[in-house]
This record gives C-alpha cells, sequence and structure tokens, in this order.
C-alpha cells in the first residue's frame, strides 16, 4: 500500500506539471524534459537499437520506459517514506531536483519554466504526506514504524476504517490527476495558435518550379511505396519529444560566424525572395538495409547558396553549422550547401507549408546527405566555420561528421516471409542514391544469376528510383537479393555495415515462400 501510495504521488507530480505547464513552454513539463535529457546522452548504439527495434515508434517506447522506471522509484519511494518519513521527503526532494535540473537545461526554455515541475512536486509531498497517515494507522504490520504519527484520527480508527480511508483517498487522488494530466494536454493544446497560423498560411509561388515529374516513375507494381509520399506517411525522426511551435513572426534565421557580413533572414524575407521548388528524396542514416526510412517530397524553398552569398564566407571555412530551436544541429559541408545541387531553406512539403513534425516554419533540406548532418528542422541559426572548430549533435554522441547517403535498393513487394503462388511473382521496389542517381537495379534469386530489372522513369537523380522484375516462381523458399548501379557506375557493395556511424550497407534478401 505504501508502494501504491508513491505511484499515486509521483502520478500527481506529473498531472500537476502538466496543468500548469500548461501556461510556460511545451517542452518544459516533467516527461518531456526528463525524456529529451535522457535522449541527449543516448550512445549511438543505443539510438540505433531503439530506432531498429520501435522504428517511427521510438518516442512512444521511452515514454513507456520512462512510465515504468518512473513507477518503479516510485514504488521505493513510498515504502522508503512509509518506514522514515523524513528520508522519503528527501527523496522526493531530490527527484524533483532532477526534474528541475532537466526542464532548465534544454534548450529555448527559460529559469521560470521550472515553476510547473516544482508546484508539481509540493503537490506530491501533500499528497504522499495525506496517504501516509492512514497507513500509519494500521498496526497490523510490526514494522510499523512507531514513531510516525498517524493522526489521533487514523489512531482511533479500526483497521477496517484506515484501509478504506486509504484507499478511497488514492483513488480520488488518482482519478483527480488523470483528469489533470488530460486537462494539461487539451489547455496547452488550444492555447498553441501555430497551429492555426499554419493552416492561415498561403505559400507564395516559386520563381523557379520544379522539373515536371516525367510519366512512368512509378513502379506498376502494386504495394510497392508511392513515389511521391504524402506528408502524412512521411517517415519522421528527430530529438524532440514535443514538437517545436514556432511562431511565424518571432521566427528569425541568424547567419553568422567565418562570413564578411552577418545576414538575419525573417520569414517575411523569404515570403519576398525568389523560391525555387524541387523533389528530393530525404534519407535516415540510421535506415537498416530494407528499411522504410526515407521519404520523397516537393520541397519549396530558398536556395542555401543564395543566403551564403550574401553572407561571403571567410577563406578557411569549410562547414555551416545549422542549429534547430531545440538544441539539435548539423554539419554540412560548405560547398555542398554553394554547389548546384539546390540545398535549401525549406518552407513548403508537396504544396503545403511544412507540417509541425517536419520543421514548421523552416527547415534545411540538401540533395544527397542523410538528414543527421543536413536536414535540421526547425532551423534558426547558420553558422559558418571549420569541421576542424565544431561538432554537430550527432557527432558529439559517435556518429559521422559528415554523411553522404549510400547506395541502396530496396524490395517493396513481396514483404519478407510472404507466400505466394507459384508461377509470374511480381516483384517490385525502389532505390535511391541521392546526386550520382541510379542506373541498374538486379535481383538475384537464390543463388542465380543476377537479371536486370525494369526501371521505372527517372524524375532526377535526387530522388529515388522505381524498378520492377517479372519472377518466373517455383515451389519451395527463396530468397531474393537486390542490388542497384548508381550513376557513377559503381556496384551497391554487399559488405555489411550497420547504421552506425555513416549509414548502413550490404544487399537486401527477403525469403517468401512459394506454394
Ligand atoms: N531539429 C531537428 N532536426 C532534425 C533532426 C532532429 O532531431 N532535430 N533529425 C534529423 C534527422 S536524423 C533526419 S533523418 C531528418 C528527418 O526528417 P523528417 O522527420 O522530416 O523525415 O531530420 C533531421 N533534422
Ligand atoms: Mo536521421
Amino acid at each position: 500500500m505504501a508502494a501504491l501510495a508513491g505511484v499515486v504521488a509521483a502520478g500527481v507530480v506529473l498531472a500537476v506539471a502538466e496543468l500548469i505547464g500548461a501556461f510556460f513552454t511545451a517542452r518544459a513539463t516533467p516527461l518531456f524534459a526528463l525524456g529529451s535529457t535522457f535522449i541527449d546522452f543516448t550512445p549511438p548504439g543505443l539510438k540505433d537499437f531503439a530506432i531498429a527495434t520501435f522504428g517511427t515508434n521510438d518516442k512512444a517506447a521511452l515514454f513507456v520506459g520512462m512510465g515504468l522506471t518512473i513507477a518503479v522509484l516510485a514504488c521505493v519511494l513510498g515504502v522508503v517514506a512509509y518506514r522514515k518519513w523524513a528520508l522519503g521527503v528527501l527523496g522526493v526532494l531530490f527527484m524533483g531536483a532532477v526534474i528541475v535540473a532537466c526542464v532548465v537545461t534544454r534548450s529555448g526554455v527559460s529559469g521560470a519554466d521550472a515553476v510547473p515541475s516544482v508546484l508539481g512536486t509540493l503537490a506530491g509531498l501533500v499528497v504522499l504526506r495525506r496517504l501516509m497517515v492512514p497507513l500509519w494507522g494500521l498496526k497490523k504490520w510490526p514494522e510499523a514504524p512507531a514513531g510516525q504519527a498517524a493522526d489521533d484520527d487514523a489512531r482511533n480508527q479500526g483497521e477496517g476504517t484506515n484501509r478504506r480511508r486509504f484507499f478511497a483517498a488514492a483513488g480520488v487522488t488518482a482519478v483527480a490527476a488523470g483528469i489533470a494530466a488530460t486537462g494539461g494536454r487539451l489547455l496547452s493544446t488550444a492555447r498553441s495558435n501555430v497551429t492555426k497560423a499554419r493552416e492561415a498560411l498561403t505559400l507564395p509561388a516559386p520563381a523557379r518550379a520544379a522539373a515536371a515529374v516525367p510519366a512512368g516513375v512509378q513502379s506498376p507494381v502494386p504495394g510497392v511505396t508511392p513515389w511521391l509520399t504524402p506528408n502524412n506517411d512521411f517517415y519522421r525522426i528527430d530529438t524532440a519529444l514535443s514538437v517545436p511551435e514556432i511562431n511565424i513572426n518571432d521566427w528569425a534565421l541568424r547567419v553568422h560566424g567565418l562570413v564578411e557580413q552577418e545576414v538575419t533572414l525573417t520569414f517575411q524575407d523569404l515570403l519576398d525572395a525568389k523560391l525555387i521548388e524541387s523533389h528530393v528524396t530525404l534519407t535516415c542514416v540510421s535506415n537498416p538495409v530494407g528499411g522504410n526510412l526515407a521519404g520523397n517530397a516537393k520541397w519549396l524553398g530558398l536556395p542555401i547558396r543564395d543566403v551564403l552569398a550574401r553572407a561571403k564566407p571567410k577563406d578557411g571555412a569549410d562547414m555551416v553549422l545549422s542549429k534547430s530551436i531545440d538544441g539539435f544541429s548539423a554539419s554540412t559541408p560548405l560547398e555542398v550547401l554553394q554547389d548546384d545541387r539546390d540545398a535549401m531553406l525549406a518552407i513548403g512539403m508537396n504544396g503545403e507549408p511544412l507540417p509541425l513534425e517536419h520543421g514548421y516554419p523552416v527547415r534545411m533540406v540538401v540533395p544527397g546527405l542523410y538528414g543527421f548532418v543536413s536536414a535540421t528542422k526547425w532551423v534558426v541559426d547558420l553558422e559558418v566555420t571549420r569541421f576542424a572548430d565544431n561538432k554537430a549533435y550527432w557527432t558529439n554522441r559517435g556518429w559521422s561528421e559528415r554523411g553522404p547517403i549510400k547506395t541502396m535498393a530496396r524490395v517493396d513487394v513481396p514483404k519478407s516471409f510472404a507466400k505466394v503462388p507459384a508461377g509470374k511473382v511480381a516483384v517490385g521496389g525502389t532505390a535511391w542514391a541521392q546526386t550520382r542517381g541510379i542506373t541498374k537495379v538486379e535481383i538475384q534469386i537464390d543463388n542465380g544469376n543476377w537479371a536486370e530489372a525494369t526501371l521505372s522513369a527517372e524524375a532526377s537523380t535526387v530522388t529515388w528510383r522505381q524498378w520492377s522484375y517479372e519472377w518466373d516462381a517455383t515451389p519451395g523458399p527463396h530468397y531474393i537479393k537486390v542490388r542497384a548501379t548508381d550513376g557513377t557506375g559503381e556496384v551497391q557493395t554487399d559488405q555489411r555495415a550497420d547504421p552506425v556511424p555513416d549509414g548502413a550497407s550490404g544487399w537486401q534478401s527477403v525469403m517468401v515462400t512459394v506454394q
């Protein structure tokens, strides 16, 4: 029962902080701050494990893990408080201090944002005390601490009354905490007008429209991923447990560091600039062989080379460290942002303002590089610097400082472990080698000869290219292997590599049973 009291009190800490937190920075409530701090201390192996295991549900998995950890700690604290109240109080205050430390060290969070966590902790203490009193009145257990005064009320009650009193208080408090937490979430959503501002935003027409997409980019095989990924289906990978909410009137991008001329851009500057539109396939370095952490969209934005031309990088600069409002950063080679590949500060995705999860109002899109070294969402700062002088977020955590995308072919149909009827089986998928392009995709059944797949039309070298293959399948278990050749003539390597530190490699092999 003491352990249960601990769990209820912990729930009150989180719920009260959530409710009061609706009036403070969204990222400053205990769960988000604890989780974000945990992510920041994540070593490369663990991040990779989390994504390999949970995919884009990694955040949900983190919350479940955190919930269980907090529940176990709360049980322990409850029992400690029952035996020695002063020690329990110390424990709760210590946990409160840890939460506050996590909150105030978040980027973009101020000291005042500690208020919800402080008030939550105090509320938790009060509840813990109120639940302990009837427990101390239960004289049944020999270890019931003699000195821990149950109040007169509790002392004069019988066992049954104290027990009932405890469960009634615990139950009512738990329900109240649930209501407070839900109310807090709803309130903070209602108070946010960023979603409405995004919906009200009309994007300007580009000065240079995207190149027309040729007919036949889509693989004819049913079930192959759509060539253009709808925004809602676009994979999402980031360290942001709660999505940053940026008001476009407050947004500014500072370009500074090794430059002749510091430049500051407002959102209006972007709307007024000569924008371009272009299809680009984004890929995550954590994508395992055969994985689906890649998506293709039409982006609208300002070429970063235009911004750099105004800032005039100084000799010796070789990198741009882009930073988001929430502390993520990416190191991108300076020359990549200056060449003709159309790296951009994007404000539009598939004809809409960027969705909040994909970087609203402004993100970077850089063809040819994995997202962790280029695709900064919620970007607010570009520091022109040198690789020798500065390290990006994931580089500090064991990943590479550079991340050109490796050539990769993927089978979408049939799925791994599928059962298919004998005869003609349609095989299809996609392949990418951004900035080099895909010139060939080959299929190998079991240990047979490599056979060329039919390539779908190529939109550009910075988008993925789909393919199809007709397989004459004979009954039994079979392996389908796939490999691509890029525009330089290089065949995708069969050398297996893990995603850490600079991207997975190897040929995907799909097992199917032909019936
Ligand atoms: N601010 C911010 N930007 C970020 C990240 C992040 O964690 N924070 N993750 C990067 C990574 S690892 C990838 S793969 C891409 C993914 O972009 P998407 O979520 O729009 O698909 O965003 C990049 N930009
Ligand atoms: Mo990524």
